[in-house]
């Protein structure tokens, strides 16, 4: 380990983890929480030599317009999980979508990566073996109950109650049995936290299928409350609560969309909310329904909801067969009404998203002939350049919800509303894996400073 430590010396903050990987010392068959516990000391010796080498370097300038403007490119906060590139999209540990694809663990005859193994990359770096990912698969089925409070709950939600909300509030009542406030109220030291939080995490993403699937039970009367089956996946227990077990596409989907749907940097409403609150030393479950709340908003997670809406509406005026002249009417009365196209844009991205892509191939593999795929494809011909003739939008290309909700309605799962639940229930997996590393590392309590427009004014006018 102490070798690993002195040939790191020079490398950037990540190399240690990614260094680890390839180390004859990295376990073979390890479970999870054994290698993070390896692991976790090397990279704080790592974050300890980062900061005493550059802790005091000026990292760019803020200029005024980033206080007013959402804070927009601010660095200002650290996760080593996932990376954004404007031009090429998100890296997980360094590893494409694509790449990860062809990486990560298979379920038997599947193609498409199981996320247990993406959780165990974001968390160790390291590509897990088929061992390790089935034994994640069946730690979280043994987790998977929600308490009977939790099923009270979410029964007792009227049925006009938005699933996100319903969810969220199912999120934060887990709280109940969080071992990390419990070690809190133990009086845990500091160095410790990091293994509760783990263990709330665990838990947490376990039980995200039981309350995802009853919710839709509840709401739209479909769906299996079926118990979880230990010896299948994630991804196939999630599908069977909602009734699409049998479905072997549909679980591939399933596979592919929380992988990529997991996480996207730290600097996304979810994840940074998660991050935010989780900062105050909230539990997971607390830490994650905040994030969940922020997902709930149409500008971010809700998006893929607007799409199918948005899409069905169209059709509606136009025709499901529709030309090309007839669609960018339909564009500039969206644009001309004061609204946004949804699915298409992004704060960070610059080009098509890869997420997009991604869903793109599995559709032309798998619904090739789709008349609403064909819309999907016809409208990414048309929208991007209405948004640069409009002027407004820094990026005119589609995102990850521009395509989530047709593959969805294509297998039958046709209540947009429940779509922003399995984006919550995926993005789960990047909060989490966020959570652990911050409580490992001692992430302080966050506090930005804010200031009055008074005050811009007053700093400028004392300088000029
Ligand atoms: N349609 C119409 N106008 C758009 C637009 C779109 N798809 N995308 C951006 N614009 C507008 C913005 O509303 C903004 O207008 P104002 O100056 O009047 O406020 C202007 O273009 C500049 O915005 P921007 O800097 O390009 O984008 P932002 O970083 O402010 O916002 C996003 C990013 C995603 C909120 C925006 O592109 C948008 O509203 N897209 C549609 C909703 C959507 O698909 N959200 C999902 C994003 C992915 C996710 O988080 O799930």
């Amino acid at each position: 380990m102490a070798s690993i430590l002195r040939a790191t010396r020079t490398r950037p903050v990540w190399s240690s983890l990614a260094r680890a990987q390839f180390s004859s010392s990295a376990p073979k068959n390890g479970a999870l929480k054994e290698r993070l516990a390896e692991l976790i000391p090397l990279e704080l010796e790592n974050v300890k030599r980062v900061r005493a080498e550059h802790g005091k370097k000026s990292f760019g300038p803020v200029v005024v317009d980033q206080l007013y403007g959402g804070m927009r490119g601010l660095p200002a906060l650290i996760w080593d999980g996932s990376v954004l590139d404007a031009e090429e999209g998100i890296r997980f540990r360094g590893k494409t979508i694509p790449e990860i694809q062809e990486l990560l663990p298979k379920a038997p005859g599947g193609s498409e990566p199981l996320p247990e193994g993406l959780f165990w990359l974001l968390l160790t770096g390291e590509i897990p073996t088929q061992e390790q990912v089935t034994e994640l698969s069946k730690d979280w089925a043994a987790r998977s109950a929600i308490p009977s409070f939790v099923e009270d709950i979410i029964d007792r939600c009227p049925p006009t109650l938005h699933p996100m909300s319903q969810f969220s509030l199912a999120v934060t009542a887990l709280n109940h049995d969080s071992a990390f406030a419990k070690a809190y109220q133990n009086g845990v030291s500091k160095k410790e936290y990091w293994g509760p939080t783990f263990e709330d995490s665990m838990d947490l993403i376990a039980k995200l299928p039981n309350i995802a699937g009853r919710i839709y039970n509840n709401v739209f009367g479909q769906g299996k409350l079926a118990a979880i089956d230990p010896t299948k996946d994630y991804s196939h227990n999630l599908s069977a609560l909602l009734g699409f077990g049998d479905n072997a596409a549909f679980v591939e989907l399933m596979r592919l969309y929380i992988t990529i749907h997991s996480d996207h940097e730290g600097g996304n409403v979810s994840a940074h909310t998660g991050k935010l609150v989780g900062s105050a030393l909230s539990d997971p479950f607390l830490a994650f329904a905040a994030s969940l709340n922020g997902l709930a908003g149409p500008l971010h997670g809700l998006a893929n909801q607007e799409v199918l809406l948005w899409l069905t509406k169209m059709q509606s005026q136009i025709g499901a067969n529709a030309s090309d002249a007839a669609v960018k009417e339909y564009v500039w009365a969206t644009l001309k009404g004061g609204q946004v196209v949804p699915g298409y844009g992004h704060a960070v991205l610059r080009k098509t998203d890869p997420r997009y892509t991604a869903q793109r191939e599995f559709a032309l593999k798998h619904l090739p002939s789709d008349p609403m795929f064909k819309l999907v494809g016809q409208i990414y011909e048309i929208v991007p350049d209405i948004l640069l003739e409009a002027g407004k939008a820094k990026n005119p290309w589609p995102n990850v919800d521009a395509h989530s909700g047709v593959l969805l309605t294509y297998y039958g799962l046709t209540q947009m509303q429940f779509y922003t639940v399995l984006f919550g229930v995926s993005r789960a997996f990047g909060v989490a894996a966020q959570l652990i590393w911050d409580r490992a590392l001692g992430a302080p309590l966050e506090r930005p400073k804010s200031y009055s427009t008074a005050a811009i004014e007053k700093i400028f006018k004392d300088k000029n």
